[in-house]
């Protein structure tokens, strides 16, 4: 599944279209149809009136696979629609947390791989983020709610620990969206997230940012700012409702 991310848009996907079990049943006004799912996919509902035409159209909403079957309703009704199936757009985030290695992005250079770990050369820093390395992630979400992102990165000295961050839009101009490793690492390490703010690089207005997704699918952003900062892997998970941090 997680080689779904990233690619969304190619064919590849839509090739793992499940065909419904059961035709259809009718409760109210809506259509329920049953299809198997594998867990923790999510899948977008299509329908066609055509099979032969091959004129997918989206039933504009997802639903979480659990392992066995999905009952999806469409809440339109089925009457000029014939055909059904869901499609896999991508894993959704467990309660534990969705990880992925940081080599499954979308990777532009500056960025290079090395080894599945994800950095710019020591001399291409920039204070600019779209002209950073980018790296993409697409992934889904079921329960809207806060999300925070923990990485696992190598941070070794001042001149080499922060990225742009951001989710569904490129990290904006100047250091808001700065992401600085507070504290270094030794090795990789993991550490949380955070935006820089109004605040400074030692003390970020954001020393935790939480992201609020709604369901449905979202990219993760990651810009190349000082060279040499490294990243190995990404865990997306959702912030607990209540939760208070220890400080
Ligand atoms: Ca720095």
């Amino acid at each position: 599944m997680l080689l779904l991310l990233g690619i969304l848009g190619s064919v590849a996907w839509s090739q793992s279209a499940q065909s419904p079990q059961i035709e259809q049943m009718i409760v109210s006004n809506v259509m329920g149809i049953v299809f198997q799912s594998e867990a923790g996919t999510d899948y977008e509902l299509e329908f066609t009136t055509n099979m032969q035409g091959q004129t997918w159209r989206s039933g504009k909403f997802t639903a979480h696979g659990d392992g066995t079957v999905l009952t999806v309703f469409d809440p339109t009704g089925p009457n000029d629609k014939k055909f059904y199936r869901l499609t896999a757009i991508g894993p959704g985030v467990p309660d534990s947390g969705l990880s992925f290695d940081a080599d499954t992005g979308e990777i532009t250079l500056p960025f290079d791989v090395s080894g599945g770990v994800v950095s710019q050369p020591d001399d291409s820093g920039t204070t600019t983020p779209t002209s950073g390395g980018k790296a993409g992630y697409v992934f889904a979400v079921t329960d809207a709610g806060d999300y925070r992102v923990k990485m696992m990165v190598d941070a070794p000295h001042a001149g080499s620990d922060s990225f742009y961050v951001n989710i569904d839009a490129e990290p904006a101009s100047g250091n808001y969206m700065t992401w600085d490793i507070i504290p270094l690492t030794s090795g990789f390490e993991e550490r949380t997230v955070s935006w820089r703010g109004n605040g400074t690089f030692s003390a970020p207005e954001f020393p935790e940012k939480e992201f609020t997704l709604s369901a449905g699918n979202h990219e993760l952003i990651v810009r190349g700012r000082e060279g040499g900062t490294k990243v190995d892997s990404i865990v997306v998970e959702k912030v607990e409702a209540g939760s208070i941090d220890a400080t």
